[in-house]
C-alpha cells in the first residue's frame, strides 16, 4: 500500500478556480479517469479525473475553495508497492497531457498495441481555435465509422467530428470547453487489425466552420443599393440543406446576425449577415439543397437603405412569401394538442444546439425554440430534447381536452391524514366491490361532463294501479314495487328518444347507437353498490320485468351475480325512494350516457287549473353526459318519460 496525493492538473493558466463539486467521498474506491472534483471558471468547467486506481483516504479541498494548478486535491491509497512522493505532482499527467502526446497530426501506435491510433482535429475551414462543446461517447465505447465523437463550435457554427473508422475509444485527450485547433490530438482509438495510417485517423467533417467565410457578392443584376448574398466556403461540402431561415423578409439586421442555418449530417452552421442592413428576401427556402456560391438572399446594406419598405420588390423573384421566420416553426406535433399548447412557452428564439441535437429534434418533430437548454451556456443537448418530449407526452396524457373520451385528469391527490391524531379510529379494509366502485365513480366523475335535470312525475294513478295489482302479483310470486314500472317506462322512453340510447366510442370519432334496450338497476348490497342489468326491457311485460328485477336484486345482495349480469347496460335507474330524500344528482354509469335518480314520492298540492288537488309526486333527476347529449335532447326524453310514468298506458303506444 502506498499513498498518492492527486494535484490540480494544467488548467490552461487559469488561477483561483472555484471547486464547484466534490464527486467522491472518503472511503470511495476510485478508478482511472473517474471524476474526482469539478472546477469552474467564468468560462469553463472541467472535471478532474483520477490518475490511478485507489481508495480516497483524505480530501484536501472543499466546495467553494479556490485552487490553482499543482494544488493538492486529495490523497489516494493505492496498491502500488513503491510509494509515490508525498506531494506527488502526478495528477497533471492524468488530465489532458498524456505522456508523449505528439503535437502534430496523429501517429499510429501511441501506447500499448499497434492497433491504437491517435485522432486529430480535422480541417476547421480556417478557424483558428474552436471550442469543444460535447464529447459524444464515453471512453471504452465501441463506435462505428462516422459516429460522432466530438462536437466543436465557434460562435457561428457547430460541427460533429466523426470517427474515421470503427473501433473503441480508449481515451479522450480533451475535455469539454477546451479550445482546439486543427491537428490537435483529441482521442486515442483502438482499431481492428494493423495500425491505421495517420491519414485515416483524421476525421473530415462534412462542413467546415464558415467563421471567416461569409462572402456577400455584389449582384450585377440587382438594382442599385441591393446586393445578393452568396453562400460562403462550405469546406468543400456540396448539397448542404437549408434548415432554417432566421429572419422574416423586410427585417433590419445587424452585422453577424444569423440569416440562415445550413446543415449536413455532421455539422450545422449559421450564415451571418455581412453588415448592418435589411434582409429584403430569400432566394432559398427551408429544405433546399445549396452549395458554395449559391445566391441565397437579397440584402440592402444599411449604408444604402434609407427607408426600405418592409417588402420591397426583390430584383429576382425571391422565395420570400413561403418563408417562415424561425420563431414560428411549422412543426410541433405536441402543440397540436390544444391543452398542451396552452402550457407551452417559447423559451428562446435563438436556438443554441449542435447538429445532432437539431437532427434529433427534427426526427421527433420538436420545436427547439420551446426547449430549455441545460448544456454549457444554455446549449440544448439531446437529453434536453428527450426530457421535453417525455414531459410533453405526460402532459398530453393528463390533458382532459386531449382525450375527451378516454382520458383522465391530472388532479392533485388528496393529502394523507392520520385521523388517529383526532380520536379513536378503526381501519376496515375495503371490499373489492367498494374499491371497484370507487374507481368507476372517479373515472365517470372526472371524464364525463355531467348535467342534471330535475322533474316530478305524478304517480297517483300509477300507484293506484300498482296497489290494485299487488295481490294478484303476489299470487304469482311477484313483488310489485314501483321499480318495474320505472324500468318499463324508461325502456320505452329510450325507444322514443334514441339519442339517449348511445355511447361515445373510445376512439373519440364515433357515436355508438344501440338497437337494444338493457336497463341497469343500482342495488344497495352488503358488499357495496352493484348494478345488475335487465336485458331487453322494452320487449318485456311488467310482471316479467318485476320477476327478473327481483331475481337480479336478490342475486346482487347474495353476491351471486355473474359478470354478464352486470354488462351491457344502456341506462341505469338508481332509486333511493324507499330510503327518502327529495332529490339527488346521480353519477352517469359510463360508458352509458345517462342515469335516472328516483327520490321519495310525496303527496303534494298540485294546481289542476282550477284548484289545488292532492297528488302523489315522484321526484326524478336525470344526469347525462353532455358530450353525447344536448339539453334539448334531455328535455324531450324527460318529458316523454314523465308522461309515461304519469299514465303508464302510454308505454303501449
Ligand atoms: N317513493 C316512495 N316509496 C317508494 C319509492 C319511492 N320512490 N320506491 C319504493 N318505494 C317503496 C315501495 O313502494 C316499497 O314499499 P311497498 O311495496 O310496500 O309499497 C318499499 O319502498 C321498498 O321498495 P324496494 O326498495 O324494496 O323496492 P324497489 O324495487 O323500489 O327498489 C332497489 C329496489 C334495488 C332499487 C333498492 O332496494 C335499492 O337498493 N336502492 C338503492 C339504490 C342505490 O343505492 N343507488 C345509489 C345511489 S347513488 O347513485
Amino acid at each position: 500500500m502506498s499513498k498518492v496525493t492527486v494535484a490540480v492538473p494544467d488548467i490552461g493558466g487559469a488561477e483561483n478556480v472555484d471547486v464547484i463539486e466534490i464527486s467522491v467521498a472518503i472511503g470511495d474506491t476510485v478508478t482511472v479517469d473517474q471524476d474526482l472534483i469539478v472546477l469552474e471558471t467564468d468560462k469553463a468547467s472541467m472535471e478532474v479525473p483520477c490518475p490511478q486506481v485507489g481508495t480516497v483516504v483524505e480530501l484536501l479541498v472543499s466546495v467553494g475553495d479556490k485552487i490553482n494548478e499543482g494544488d493538492a486535491i486529495l490523497v489516494l491509497e493505492t496498491a502500488a508497492v513503491e510509494s509515490a512522493p508525498a506531494e506527488a505532482p502526478a495528477a497533471p499527467a492524468a488530465i489532458a497531457e498524456p505522456a508523449a502526446a505528439p503535437a502534430a497530426v496523429s501517429a499510429a501506435a501511441a501506447s500499448t498495441a499497434s492497433q491504437r491510433i491517435e485522432l486529430t482535429i480535422p480541417d476547421l475551414g480556417g478557424a483558428d481555435e474552436v471550442t469543444l462543446i460535447e464529447l459524444c461517447v464515453e471512453p471504452g465505447t465501441e463506435v462505428a465509422a462516422e459516429d460522432s465523437l466530438l462536437v466543436l463550435e465557434t460562435d457561428k457554427a457547430s460541427m460533429d467530428v466523426p470517427a474515421p473508422e470503427a473501433g473503441k475509444i480508449i481515451e479522450f485527450k480533451v475535455s469539454v470547453d477546451d479550445k482546439v485547433k486543427e491537428g490537435d490530438v483529441y482521442a486515442v482509438m483502438e482499431v481492428a487489425g494493423a495500425a491505421a495510417p495517420a491519414s485515416t485517423a483524421v476525421a473530415e467533417p462534412a462542413v467546415s466552420a464558415p467563421v471567416a467565410a461569409v462572402a456577400p457578392v455584389a449582384a450585377p443584376a440587382a438594382p442599385a443599393a441591393e446586393i445578393e448574398l452568396a453562400l460562403p466556403d462550405l469546406g468543400g461540402a456540396d448539397g448542404v440543406t437549408v434548415i432554417e431561415l432566421c429572419v422574416a423578409p423586410g427585417t433590419a439586421v445587424s452585422a453577424e446576425d444569423s440569416l440562415i442555418v445550413l446543415e449536413t449530417d455532421k455539422a450545422s452552421m449559421d450564415v451571418p449577415a455581412p453588415e448592418d442592413g435589411i434582409l429584403v428576401g430569400f432566394k432559398v427556402k427551408e429544405g433546399d439543397t445549396v452549395s458554395e456560391g449559391d445566391l441565397y438572399a437579397v440584402f440592402k446594406p444599411a449604408a444604402a437603405s434609407d427607408a426600405v419598405a418592409p417588402a420591397p420588390a426583390a430584383p429576382a423573384p425571391v422565395a420570400a412569401a413561403p418563408v417562415a421566420p424561425v420563431a414560428a416553426p411549422a412543426v410541433s406535433p405536441v402543440s397540436e394538442n390544444g391543452a398542451v399548447a396552452v402550457e407551452e412557452e417559447t423559451v428562446s428564439n435563438d436556438i443554441y444546439a449542435g447538429p445532432s441535437s437539431r437532427r434529433l429534434a427534427r426526427q421527433l418533430g420538436v420545436d427547439l425554440t420551446k426547449v430549455k437548454g441545460t448544456g454549457i451556456r444554455g446549449r440544448i443537448t439531446k437529453d434536453d430534447i428527450r426530457s421535453y418530449v417525455k414531459n410533453a407526452l405526460q402532459r398530453t396524457e393528463q390533458a382532459p381536452a386531449a382525450k375527451a373520451v378516454t382520458g383522465g385528469a391530472g388532479i392533485p391527490a388528496i393529502p394523507a391524514v392520520d385521523f388517529s391524531q383526532f380520536g379513536d379510529i378503526d381501519m376496515v379494509k375495503l371490499s373489492k366491490i367498494k374499491k371497484v366502485t370507487a374507481a368507476n365513480m372517479s373515472r365517470a366523475w372526472l371524464n364525463v361532463p355531467h348535467v342534471t335535470q330535475f322533474d316530478e312525475a305524478d304517480i297517483t294513478d300509477l300507484e293506484a294501479f300498482r296497489k290494485s295489482m299487488k295481490a294478484e302479483a303476489e299470487k304469482a310470486g311477484i313483488k310489485l314495487t314501483p321499480m318495474p314500472f320505472l324500468i318499463k317506462a324508461v325502456a320505452m322512453a329510450l325507444r322514443a328518444e334514441p339519442s339517449f340510447n348511445v355511447s361515445l366510442h373510445h376512439d373519440g370519432e364515433h357515436m355508438v347507437h344501440k338497437n337494444y334496450v338493457h336497463i341497469g338497476i343500482a342495488c344497495d348490497t352488503p358488499n357495496g353498490l352493484m348494478v345488475p342489468v335487465l336485458r331487453d326491457a322494452d320487449k318485456k311485460g311488467i310482471y316479467q320485468i318485476a320477476r327478473e328485477a327481483n331475481e337480479l336484486i336478490k342475486a346482487a345482495r347474495d353476491g351471486k351475480l355473474k359478470p354478464r349480469d352486470m354488462q351491457g347496460g344502456c341506462f341505469t335507474i338508481s332509486s333511493l325512494g324507499a330510503m327518502g330524500g327529495t332529490a339527488f344528482t346521480p353519477i352517469v354509469n359510463a360508458p352509458e350516457v345517462a342515469i335516472l335518480g328516483v327520490s321519495k314520492a310525496q303527496m303534494k298540492p298540485v294546481w289542476n287549473g282550477q284548484e289545488f288537488v292532492p297528488r302523489n309526486m315522484l321526484p326524478l333527476a336525470v344526469s347525462y353526459d353532455h358530450r353525447a347529449i344536448n339539453g334539448a335532447d334531455c328535455g324531450r326524453f324527460f318529458t316523454t318519460l314523465v308522461a309515461m310514468i304519469a299514465d303508464i298506458r302510454r308505454v303501449l303506444l
